[in-house]
């Protein structure tokens, strides 16, 4: 059916942090792609958006910081809001669940559910913490997963395998907020029989939508097929909204069943008196933008709330979940500060909104988990918005001006290679378009890329710089494609660069931008007189990004130190054992590194006998010329072993740091070389 409007939701992010380029790859910059294309299509989109305020993460890190988990929702939702804005995510609204308006939806919501009959209430024992004086729901308790044994499981979902979790399914429980080994307590909940929307679900999802994501498609499959079991949708918290039912003081909605809610309160905050026709009316698309753990809130939970709500809610037409964007081979961590935070990046490279969408587009984690790498994006940079995109652009803009002085010029009759090219543009903006319109951001903009690829061989072939003295009439029909090209180019990026798109269009004096001009022959008329040409993009140093590295190789260390464990102490020896060990003092008086290895250094040490050799692991740590010199203490009476060819007759001592950085032993003033150290 031909729709006449899509509502386009992305998850809505906890507010207890920044957001990162995971968040970015996996939800928000497809979501506004998906937008911007539509809206060029003159599509009738809205583009919702919000902060996820509620739940146990945003407490915790209150308690942590020692203030009410307002003060961290105000906090995060204004840089997390701010920095949406700043890489030009074009919501139509960005609200929050704190609202009074979202309060009151989904309490509305919860009571017409309640009303209806469709909870189940029923008492069950739950973990509660003696010594805090509560109930310990979701991430309140940590413990050893019972599917794959992760021993950092979560009280809602363990992250290592996926795996959604009841708090009472972990093993060796402990309480997040003091640590102490929750008992079992009574108490009363709601829940939602997701069993009874099964068939609901299963026909809507397998029958119905078998177009989604395999990712997608296969896990709804999967929890389908493992039966659904009621879903408890109240918590035994404070923070959060009430439950609206008499006798449930002290008890809100759990989190999950509120957020999906905020979608719901965000399109009411901003069409008052028309929402009900982005979420009932059958001629409306919804499409949720979210991340692969979010797909069974979003695909199960949901549904069957909006379904048991009845009321001609509709599902959503498809479920674009990502897979995960890791961080130059590692898992995004913010415990572990390992990502790269939206406001940070737009304070390190000013103006440069679009290289990270563009990078995080080309990279898109849509079919199997992604990284992301500095280099990578300064190479994607440098050799393919400058080198071929910049380049092609600046080129032509340059030369109409230097040949015209900037208005378009009239064409001569059309060759073959000027038909082709228009061609070309035709069909990559069909493929370009269908891939759009399926959730293939990756491939589209490659296709959108293409555009500039043609243009660059094209003006390659023609060579007017060549021609324009002797054949000046060829020469304007090759600039008049040329520019039509560059039109193109504006059109067809602008929903992945639009800062671009928009500087483009401004340079183009291009009153408006649609997506059936891409390709015309005739977007620009000649006789129009275009503006100033100014770089699209231009380099990034290796300067820029080595310090993007240091940072997070700062990250690591830091992280390391909060997290030092010291090794477990190890067995115990007699003191005839130890004293076995003759242990020196010495001054190494020369050093040089091992031939073909990173980490030994050759140590010439004077130990007060005649010296010795000692080869040691620590040129990561030390320079040969830094230890010439020093003391250090060694063991003596080891047996002599070749390492890389050069015997050592010894081991000097050395503390490991939990950054992995190595220090060296020495006396605690200077000692005689040779003396024992008992
Ligand atoms: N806040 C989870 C997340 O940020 C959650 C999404 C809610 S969408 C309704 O990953
Ligand atoms: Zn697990």
């Amino acid at each position: 059916m031909e729709h006449k409007r899509t509502l386009i939701t992305t998850a809505l992010p906890y507010t207890n942090g920044p957001v990162h380029i995971g968040h970015l790859a996996g939800v928000y910059v497809p979501a506004d792609i998906y937008a911007r294309y539509l809206r060029l299509n003159g599509r009738e989109v809205a583009l919702i958006g919000g902060s996820d305020e509620h739940g146990v993460p945003i407490t915790l890190k209150a308690r942590k910081e020692g203030v009410t988990p307002q003060d961290i929702v105000d906090r995060y939702h204004k840089l997390i809001k701010e920095s949406f804005q700043g890489l030009g995510i074009s919501f139509d609204v960005y609200s929050r669940t704190t609202s009074d308006i979202h309060h009151k939806t989904a309490s509305e919501f919860f009571r017409h559910l309640y009303d209806k009959g469709e909870f189940i209430e029923k008492e069950s024992m739950q973990l509660f913490d003696p010594e805090a004086g509560q109930f310990l729901a979701d991430r309140y308790v940590t413990g050893e997963c019972p599917h794959c044994h992760n021993p950092r499981a979560y009280g809602d979902q363990c992250e290592a395998c996926g795996t959604a979790l009841a708090a009472t399914e972990l093993i060796n429980p402990k309480s997040a907020i003091s640590g102490a080994v929750p008992e079992l307590r009574p108490t009363r909940h709601w829940y939602l029989p997701l069993d009874r929307w099964e068939p609901t679900l299963r026909h809507w999802i397998l029958d119905e939508h078998q177009e989604w994501r395999p990712n997608v498609y296969g896990q709804c499959k999967s929890w389908l097929d493992m039966g659904l079991q009621p879903r408890a949708v109240s918590r035994d918290l404070s923070w959060g909204v009430p439950v609206p039912v008499e006798g449930a003081e002290g008890k809100v909605l759990y989190v999950w069943f509120d957020a999906p809610i905020g979608y719901i309160s965000n399109t009411k905050e901003i069409f008052p008196d028309t929402w009900e026709q982005w979420w009932k009316s059958p001629e409306t698309r919804i499409v949720n933008f979210i991340g692969k753990d979010n797909i069974v809130f979003h695909c199960i939970v949901f549904p069957a709330m909006l379904s048991a709500y009845g009321d001609g809610f509709q599902l959503p037409d498809n479920v674009p979940a990502n897979e995960f964007l890791n961080l130059e081979g590692d898992k995004i961590s913010t415990s572990r500060n390992w990502a790269v935070w939206l406001h940070e990046y737009l304070a390190d490279f000013p103006g440069k909104q679009d290289v990270l969408r563009y990078v995080l587009t080309a990279n898109a984690p849509e079919t199997k988990d992604n990284d992301f790498t500095w280099r990578d994006f300064q190479s994607r940079n440098n050799s393919e918005l400058v080198a071929i995109l910049g380049n092609y652009v600046n080129r032509v803009l340059v030369l109409t001006h230097k040949y015209y002085g900037g208005t378009v010029p009239a064409p001569g009759e059309f060759t073959q290679a000027d038909l082709a090219a228009f061609a070309e543009v035709e069909s990559l903006t069909r493929s370009l378009s269908d891939k759009l319109e399926n959730f293939h951001f990756r491939d589209a903009l490659r296709d959108a890329m293409g555009i500039a690829r043609l243009g660059n061989r094209y003006l390659q072939e023609t060579e007017p710089w060549k021609t324009v003295k002797t054949d000046p009439d060829r020469v304007a029909t090759v600039m008049y494609v040329n520019l039509q090209l560059v039109a193109s180019l504006a059109i067809a990026l602008d929903p992945f660069m639009p800062f671009m798109g928009e500087k483009l269009r401004g340079i183009l004096s291009l009153e408006q931008m649609r997506w059936s001009d891409i390709g015309r022959r005739d977007i620009i008329a000649s006789g129009h007189t275009i503006g100033q040409p100014e770089l699209l993009f231009d380099k990034i140093d290796d300067e820029a990004i080595q310090a993007q590295l240091d940072k997070l190789e700062q990250a690591k260390r830091t992280n390391a130190i909060e997290n030092f464990k010291p090794a477990p102490q190890q067995a115990p020896v007699s003191i005839d054992a130890f004293g076995a060990i003759d242990l020196r003092v010495g001054t190494i008086t020369a050093c040089e590194a091992v031939k073909k290895s990173d980490k030994l250094l050759k140590l010439t040490v004077d130990d007060g006998m005649g010296g010795r050799t000692i080869v040691s692991g620590i040129a990561k740590s030390y320079t040969p010329a830094e230890l010439v010199g020093r003391q250090v203490v060694f063991v003596a009476n080891l047996p002599t072993v070749k390492l890389r060819g050069v015997e050592s007759q010894g081991m000097v001592l050395c503390a490991t740091n939990a950054d992995g950085s190595i220090v060296l032993t020495a006396p605690a003033a200077v000692a005689t070389n040779g003396a024992q150290i008992k």
